[in-house]
């Protein structure tokens, strides 16, 4: 990215939030995807000299939380206390910092909400109109969103509500659910029909699409919600049938969906941060339409609201628009969708914190074992590896050796100069860095920080200090210098990434003042000769097999303990399956250019230090290549060698442990056997042979 392209640095004060966690339920791996990258993304605009603000609160209404106070038998105030409390302190144990964390029930944020819906309504955009609801006779009362399942109008799926949450993801307006019966008991629902509130959506669909096109917003993001402009966008219903939430002001036996005002939690949460620092109206350098940037994190199940209704409400109530709008893939949980009910989840407090582990570590996980956009597949095995191969590997490594070497030779910083090429190492990472944070690939910044790490490793490994130091301690203490001067220039990169491990090893090279505060440009200046260094510890410690065991072995419990008793449902209630619903349509056009052709395995072997993947050499009758495939932790290779299976032959190369890989195999997950999978085999038919 060349430098005029950048939009950071910026003198313009930046405002960042992440979507609101719904004060139902506790943090789980999932929610780590949004916030940990936001959180990394505002240390590095702080390391920039960016005047960033970081904001975010508790989701406190709707059916999310009164479906759980009803099964926890507490009041919705009661519940959403509860879990903000958790959220409240478990964010710091992440190193995870805002400015403001506020709940969308404050007061704020009560009056936020009516301040817009009553601008809306002066500026045309709100109307009522008679709706037909589900209504349950046998719970006595009206059963919107969560409280009511039934069949997705869009693809077919069994979903709830308001949204398709186990097809298309799509968000559903009420009345609009086939099929309705109630979440609750079960019974059939029937229409009732009442007035409620809409928002003319329709009338923004011009604005959507220009809005869209231009703003930052990540691109999977943008063609989903471009799609729904191009469909039409239909008025919205804000109101819903319940006694929880902010009363819609014009009948106040109404309240506002969820939706409308759980984004308004962003401005006043703000609004809170303002008061806190002792500037009141310092929030409306960001809100009111001017300079302020607005940045939106949140995870591509929201996009809907984000993308559309969103940037509509505050167009239409005169508020500033987001600059950008960051949309992270989702987590999978080894390998599987993510899913509380089948026990694919991994918990914080319990699961993670509670066993020792320290939350940098999970940041590092986070941002860079894949794309910010992609699907993130977490596995304790990966997570491991990770720790123990590149974290403590290279970087602890690197950090640990030079500064135990030092201290016990020198004790104390020595003289030296710094090496043009470790100089211009250090001045190309940073440039890497900031790339990396215009673009939000943070996988990129981690890469780059973690390359910086193997130069100092082969810089100590070339100059052999243990040798040298018997023979010339001028000269060696000039390769220390180098070597010390470049674990401050990783301290000061990694910090905003391991938070905890660059604050320990600034203490250790002796440095007093607040990493945290100090800018990226820092890096290139090397340190002060007869500095003092601190005792040196490894900051960064291996995940041992017994502690990965462990680890492993309670997700596993956990989802057979889940799978166990939904096979105890399973008999009492026909109704329910496991079988996933099927997806969305595609053309036949689209079917075709799928290229699927019978191959045989001719060779087999392991990847080296990869346990999951195996490389495959693949006859497939036009020619022979190379494929790897995660079967490595089902199969032996002698097992798979000689295997006639099909094959899919055009999807893009993709690098997979080091190797490209030109192709896959198709196999199933065994439904009896989770987890299992199974190659497509084909007896009879020579390589080559193409399925339609
Ligand atoms: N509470 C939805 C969720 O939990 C949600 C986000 C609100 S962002 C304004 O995914
Ligand atoms: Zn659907």
């Amino acid at each position: 990215m060349s430098k005029k392209n950048r939009k950071y640095p910026t003198k313009d004060p930046v405002c960042v939030t992440c979507g609101l966690p719904s004060a139902s339920g506790k943090m789980h791996v999932g929610h780590l995807r949004t916030y940990v990258p936001a959180d990394v993304f505002v240390r590095f605009l702080r390391k920039m000299d960016v005047d960033v603000t970081f904001i975010c609160g508790s989701d406190t209404h709707g059916t999310p939380v009164l479906t759980v106070a009803e099964a926890e038998g507490l009041t919705p105030k009661q519940t959403y206390t509860k879990y903000h409390n958790h959220y409240l302190e478990t964010f710091p144990k992440l190193n995870i910092f805002f400015d403001n964390y506020g709940t969308t029930d404050d007061p704020e944020n009560h009056a936020r909400t009516i301040q817009i819906v009553k601008a809306l309504k002066e500026n045309g955009h709100i109307y009522p109109k008679d709706l037909e609801t589900p209504y349950c006779d046998h719970c006595g009362r009206s059963q919107p969103d969560r409280f009511v399942r039934g069949t997705c109008p869009y693809c077919g799926a069994d979903a709830r509500g308001d949204e398709c949450d186990q097809g298309c993801g799509r968000y559903i307006e009420p009345g609009l659910i086939l099929n309705p019966r109630c979440a609750v008991c079960g019974n059939p629902t029937r229409p009732v029909t009442r007035t409620h509130y809409f928002m003319r959506l329709s009338a923004f669909e011009s604005f959507v699409d220009k809005f869209l096109r231009e703003i930052d917003v990540t691109k999977s993001a943008r063609n989903y919600a471009l799609g729904w402009v191009k469909e039409g966008l239909k008025d919205w219903c804000i109101t819903r049938d319940l006694d929880w939430g902010v009363k819609y002001p014009d009948d106040e036996s109404l309240v506002l969906y969820v939706w409308f005002d759980a984004p308004i939690g962003y401005i006043s949460s703000t609004e809170q941060w303002a008061k806190k620092i002792g500037r009141p109206k310092e929030w409306e350098k960001y809100w009111k339409p001017g300079k302020g940037r607005l940045v939106h994190f949140i995870g591509l199940d929201i996009v809907h609201h984000h993308c559309i209704f969103w940037p509509s409400m505050l167009k239409g109530s005169g508020y500033n628009l987001p600059d950008a709008i960051a949309a992270s893939g989702m987590v999978k949980i080894e390998g599987h969708n993510f899913s509380r009910s089948r026990g694919y989840i991994v918990w914080i407090e319990e699961e993670y914190l509670e066993k020792g582990l320290d939350p940098d570590y999970l940041r590092y996980y986070m941002v860079s074992s894949t794309s910010q956009t992609k699907d993130l597949d977490f596995a304790w095995a990966s997570f491991a590896e990770k720790v123990n191969n590149e974290l403590v590997a290279t970087l602890g490594n690197f950090f640990y050796r030079g500064l135990h070497f030092t201290k016990k030779h020198y004790g104390e910083v020595p003289e030296g100069t710094l090496d043009r090429k470790l100089k211009k190492a250090i001045g190309d990472t940073i440039e890497t860095v900031i790339d990396g944070v215009n673009e939000n690939e943070l996988k990129k910044v981690s890469d780059a920080i973690l390359g910086l790490a193997t130069v100092g490793n082969e810089y100590f490994q070339a100059n052999q200090p243990w040798a040298l130091v018997k023979e010339d301690k001028k000269k060696c203490g000039e390769v220390l210098y180098n070597a010390l001067s470049l674990t401050k220039a990783l301290a000061v990169l990694i910090d905003p990434i391991l938070p905890s491990a660059a604050e320990t090893v600034w203490k250790q090279l002796g440095l007093e003042s607040d990493i945290h505060a100090v800018q990226l440009d820092e890096a290139l200046n090397p340190l002060d000769f007869g500095a003092k260094l601190g005792k040196p510890v490894p900051v960064i410690s291996k995940i041992d097999e017994e502690l990965l065991t462990e680890l492993q072995e309670t997700t596993y419990a956990r989802i057979k303990a889940a799978e166990a008793a939904q096979k105890g449902e399973t008999k009492e209630d026909e109704e329910v399956t496991e079988h996933d619903p099927v997806k969305e349509a595609i053309s036949f056009d689209e079917f075709q250019r799928v290229d699927l052709r019978i191959g045989k395995i001719v060779k087999c072997e392991r990847v080296p230090k990869k346990d999951r993947l195996l490389k495959i050499t693949v006859d497939i009758g036009v020619e022979t290549r190379t494929m790897v495939t995660g079967l490595g932790h089902l199969y032996k290779p002698e097992e798979l060698e000689g295997v006639t299976a099909l094959f899919l032959v055009n999807l893009e190369p993709k690098k997979i442990g080091g190797i490209e890989s030109h192709g896959m195999i198709l196999a199933v997950e065994k439904l009896d056997e989770p987890g299992k999978w199974v190659p497509v085999k084909v007896d009879g038919v020579p390589p080559g042979s193409k399925a339609a």
